[in-house]
């Protein structure tokens, strides 16, 4: 297995109610390690960018507002599978239907605002990493 770097962010629902320690534990625990993280406050620019694969989706313009209304915290998460691993720490999209002692599960308030976010592949993660992190603000 190889060492992997997946992006993770911790979404406005989350960090309104103080969740990032709680989060982060459960990448910690599971093995993960969080190589970078920094708390920002996306631009309308920057949210509709980064979703600009669901740009044709019904709920691209709520989940764009959903994304700025708070602070997010952006991460790299690096370790073994890190992509796959961080996925499964995650549990599904839709909270309903996330397995039980996932960050989903435990933490989503819906749908919508699901508290994290993981990049689906090792090509997608290498793009939304560098879209956040100069190589220099990675230090594993
Ligand atoms: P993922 O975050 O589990 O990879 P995606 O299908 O890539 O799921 O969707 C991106 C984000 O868009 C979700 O995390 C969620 O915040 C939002 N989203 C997905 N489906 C819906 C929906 O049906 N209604 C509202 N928001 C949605």
């Amino acid at each position: 297995m190889a060492t992997e770097r997946t992006l993770s962010i911790i979404k406005p629902d989350a960090t309104r109610r103080n969740l990032t320690g709680k989060i982060n534990a459960r990448f910690e625990e599971n093995g993960l390690r969080i190589v970078a993280q920094k708390r920002v406050r996306l631009t309308k620019e920057q949210a509709e960018a980064f979703y600009g694969v669901h740009r044709e989706r019904s709920f691209f313009g709520e989940l764009v507002s959903f994304m700025i209304s708070g602070p997010v915290v952006v991460q790299v998460l690096e370790g073994e599978n890190a992509v796959l691993k961080n996925r499964e720490i995650m549990g599904a999209t839709n909270p309903a239907n996330a397995a039980a002692g996932t960050i989903r599960a435990d933490f989503a308030e819906s749908v919508e605002a699901n508290s994290v976010h993981g990049s689906d592949s090792a090509e997608n993660a290498a793009t939304e990493i560098a879209y956040f992190f100069a190589q220099s603000e990675i230090v594993g």
